[in-house]
Protein backbone atom coordinates (compact mmCIF):
# COMPACT_ATOMS: atom_id res chain seq x y z
CA UNK A 1 0.00 0.00 0.00
CA UNK A 2 1.38 3.44 -0.94
CA UNK A 3 2.36 5.78 2.15
CA UNK A 4 -0.38 8.54 3.20
CA UNK A 5 2.55 11.30 1.69
CA UNK A 6 2.75 9.24 -1.70
CA UNK A 7 -1.06 8.98 -2.63
CA UNK A 8 -0.95 13.15 -1.03
CA UNK A 9 1.64 13.15 -4.09
CA UNK A 10 -0.46 11.26 -6.39
CA UNK A 11 -3.54 13.80 -5.77
CA UNK A 12 -1.25 16.56 -6.21
CA UNK A 13 0.35 15.94 -9.47
CA UNK A 14 -3.09 15.18 -10.82
CA UNK A 15 -4.25 18.60 -9.86
CA UNK A 16 -1.10 20.28 -11.16
CA UNK A 17 -2.21 18.98 -14.31
CA UNK A 18 -5.55 20.70 -14.48
CA UNK A 19 -4.91 24.30 -15.95
CA UNK A 20 -8.12 26.67 -15.70
CA UNK A 21 -9.03 28.27 -18.84
CA UNK A 22 -8.23 32.12 -18.28
CA UNK A 23 -11.27 34.21 -18.58
CA UNK A 24 -11.99 37.91 -20.45
CA UNK A 25 -13.74 40.53 -20.18
CA UNK A 26 -15.94 41.48 -23.22
CA UNK A 27 -16.24 45.69 -23.03
CA UNK A 28 -18.30 47.88 -24.89
CA UNK A 29 -16.96 51.55 -25.44
CA UNK A 30 -19.39 54.67 -25.89
CA UNK A 31 -19.23 56.78 -28.40
CA UNK A 32 -21.31 59.82 -29.81
CA UNK A 33 -23.02 58.44 -31.87
CA UNK A 34 -24.36 54.65 -31.98
CA UNK A 35 -28.14 54.70 -31.23
CA UNK A 36 -28.97 53.46 -27.42
CA UNK A 37 -31.56 50.82 -28.86
CA UNK A 38 -28.21 49.47 -31.26
CA UNK A 39 -26.63 49.23 -27.94
CA UNK A 40 -29.18 47.34 -26.09
CA UNK A 41 -30.19 45.31 -29.41
CA UNK A 42 -26.37 44.00 -29.67
CA UNK A 43 -26.74 43.11 -25.68
CA UNK A 44 -29.51 41.48 -25.67
CA UNK A 45 -28.72 39.20 -29.14
CA UNK A 46 -25.41 38.75 -28.22
CA UNK A 47 -25.12 38.47 -24.65
CA UNK A 48 -28.21 36.68 -23.85
CA UNK A 49 -28.92 39.93 -21.66
CA UNK A 50 -32.95 40.72 -20.57
CA UNK A 51 -34.19 44.18 -21.81
CA UNK A 52 -33.90 45.40 -18.41
CA UNK A 53 -30.12 44.18 -17.96
CA UNK A 54 -29.34 44.92 -21.68
CA UNK A 55 -30.76 48.75 -20.57
CA UNK A 56 -28.97 49.09 -17.18
CA UNK A 57 -25.68 47.57 -19.05
CA UNK A 58 -26.28 50.28 -21.95
CA UNK A 59 -26.60 53.06 -19.64
CA UNK A 60 -23.44 52.34 -17.91
CA UNK A 61 -21.50 52.53 -20.77
CA UNK A 62 -23.19 55.79 -21.88
CA UNK A 63 -22.60 57.66 -18.30
CA UNK A 64 -18.90 55.79 -17.34
CA UNK A 65 -17.64 55.46 -20.85
CA UNK A 66 -17.55 51.64 -20.45
CA UNK A 67 -19.29 48.75 -19.71
CA UNK A 68 -18.93 44.78 -19.44
CA UNK A 69 -20.89 42.41 -21.44
CA UNK A 70 -19.74 39.37 -20.00
CA UNK A 71 -17.03 37.20 -18.96
CA UNK A 72 -15.74 33.90 -21.25
CA UNK A 73 -13.15 32.02 -22.30
CA UNK A 74 -10.68 33.46 -25.21
CA UNK A 75 -12.42 31.53 -27.82
CA UNK A 76 -15.98 32.40 -26.69
CA UNK A 77 -15.12 36.38 -25.84
CA UNK A 78 -12.99 37.00 -29.70
CA UNK A 79 -16.21 35.63 -31.04
CA UNK A 80 -18.74 38.02 -29.25
CA UNK A 81 -16.16 40.73 -30.32
CA UNK A 82 -16.71 39.70 -34.21
CA UNK A 83 -20.17 39.44 -34.37
CA UNK A 84 -20.48 43.18 -32.66
CA UNK A 85 -18.04 44.72 -34.66
CA UNK A 86 -19.37 43.34 -37.62
CA UNK A 87 -22.99 44.37 -36.89
CA UNK A 88 -21.72 47.38 -36.13
CA UNK A 89 -20.05 47.91 -39.16
CA UNK A 90 -22.80 46.10 -41.25
CA UNK A 91 -24.90 48.94 -39.79
CA UNK A 92 -22.39 51.99 -40.07
CA UNK A 93 -22.36 52.48 -36.17
CA UNK A 94 -18.33 53.58 -34.83
CA UNK A 95 -19.18 50.94 -31.49
CA UNK A 96 -16.24 49.13 -30.34
CA UNK A 97 -16.06 45.97 -28.81
CA UNK A 98 -13.02 44.73 -26.94
CA UNK A 99 -11.80 42.01 -24.51
CA UNK A 100 -9.34 42.28 -21.39
CA UNK A 101 -8.16 39.72 -19.30
CA UNK A 102 -10.43 39.29 -16.09
N1 LIG B 1 -23.60 57.54 -26.35
C1 LIG B 1 -24.52 57.01 -27.34
C2 LIG B 1 -25.63 58.02 -27.62
O1 LIG B 1 -25.81 58.97 -26.87
C3 LIG B 1 -25.14 55.69 -26.89
C4 LIG B 1 -24.14 54.60 -26.66
C5 LIG B 1 -24.22 53.84 -25.52
C6 LIG B 1 -23.15 54.34 -27.59
C7 LIG B 1 -23.33 52.81 -25.28
C8 LIG B 1 -22.24 53.33 -27.37
C9 LIG B 1 -22.33 52.54 -26.22
N2 LIG B 1 -26.37 57.83 -28.70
Amino acid sequence: LPTLAAQEDILTARKTNLVHPSMYRVILLNDDYTPMDFVVFVLEQFFDKSPDEARAIMLEVHNRGSGVCGIFSYEIAETKVGQVMDLAQKNQHPLQCTLEKA
